[in-house]
């Protein structure tokens, strides 16, 4: 795992948000299960190192958009446990006021827009998001998440090359799992990276190890760095694994089982414990800590969701943009 040199509490911090997407992930999978929690879910089991290490490089005001998959990326942005959760039931505590749920998890005061759950949909927003900050000369950014089934969709040509083209302040952060739902990657992709196409756009295009939180933030920092100091786009290739379900009904049959097995053995949040620990920057103890406070602030987040009302059917007619 790469680089050393930053503080424990910071270290601590990204390992705490890791544990925090996927402990929120596993709570609402069995609130799911259970019947209690309404809609559907896409968990990023497996990849949480991706928004946790780009979000960390990234200024509150800097902005971003997400997919089908968002939980983590929200969290990290700073949406808090009580509004996704909130959101997740569908209650007026949400993010959205419990109008959205799990796949448009977003507010635009935390620097999110709501998800958008189009496959590539996020692309050309986040393009045009970028455009509006060089106009008004604000120094601010916005990266846009994404899969890799997304980069074969339309919107990833239009947006990407718009981006580079204008020289715009956004990032392309693609999450490579190696499926778009059950589609492996190398069935519809002919090149040996994703991150090659940038050259296309005459733009710089790196892939590297997504589990690893890192490598990420550090990625991400020099393409937020690149893209708010005038010098346009960068097209991120973050290697990752979905150690879970394409969604809450799909059992994954076909992930092979030795891939599985890799992937598990190369999940970002062990790895990272391994880090810490083998640095002595924390010990067991700490680690077992966080993940307690953790699981507290999740449950005291369920309760409060349970607890709050859901949105009236004339609140429908309320924040809408009227022209
Ligand atoms: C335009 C569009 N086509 C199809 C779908 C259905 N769909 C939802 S997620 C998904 C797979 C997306 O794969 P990828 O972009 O790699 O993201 P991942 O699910 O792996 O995070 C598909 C086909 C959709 N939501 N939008
Ligand atoms: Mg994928």
């Amino acid at each position: 795992m790469s680089p050393t040199g930053y503080g424990p509490d910071f270290l601590l911090d990204l390992y705490r948000q890791m544990v925090l997407i996927r402990h929120f992930e596993e709570r609402v999978k069995y609130l799911f299960l259970e019947g209690v929690m309404p809609g559907t879910i896409h968990q990023c089991n497996g990849q949480e190192a991706c928004a946790v290490g780009v979000c960390a490089a990234l200024e509150p005001a800097d902005v971003i958009t997400s997919t089908h998959r968002p939980h983590g990326h929200a969290l990290a942005k700073g949406i808090t446990v009580v509004e996704a959760m909130g959101e997740l039931f569908g209650r007026t505590t949400g993010c959205c006021k419990g109008k959205g749920g799990s796949m448009h998890l977003g507010d635009l005061a935390k620097g999110m827009v709501p998800a958008i759950a189009i496959v590539g949909g996020g692309i050309p927003v986040a393009t045009g998001i970028a455009l509006a900050f060089k106009m008004k000369k604000e120094k601010r950014v916005a990266v846009c998440f994404m899969g890799d089934g997304a980069t074969n969709e339309g919107a990833f040509h239009e947006g990407v090359n718009m981006g580079a083209i204008w020289t715009l302040p956004v990032v392309y952060v693609v999450e490579n799992n190696l499926y778009g739902a059950s589609t492996p990657v190398s069935w519809v992709v002919r090149t040996k990276t994703i991150s090659e196409r940038s050259r296309l756009y005459g733009i710089p295009g790196v892939t590297i190890d997504g589990n690893d939180v890192l490598a990420v933030y550090v990625a991400a920092k020099k393409a937020v760095r690149r893209a708010r100091t005038g010098k346009g786009p960068t097209l991120l290739e973050l290697m990752t694994y979905r150690i879970t379900g394409h969604s809450r009904r799909d059992p994954a049959l076909y992930q092979p089982e030795e891939e599985k097995k890799r992937a598990l053995e190369n999940e970002p949040i062990g790895r990272f414990a391994k880090y810490l620990l083998d640095r002595q920057l924390a010990d067991q103890r700490r680690l077992d800590q966080i993940a307690e406070e953790v699981d507290q602030e999740i449950e005291a987040a369920v309760e409060m969701a349970l607890a709050a009302p859901q949105p009236k059917p004339e609140d429908t007619l309320q924040d809408l943009f009227v022209a």
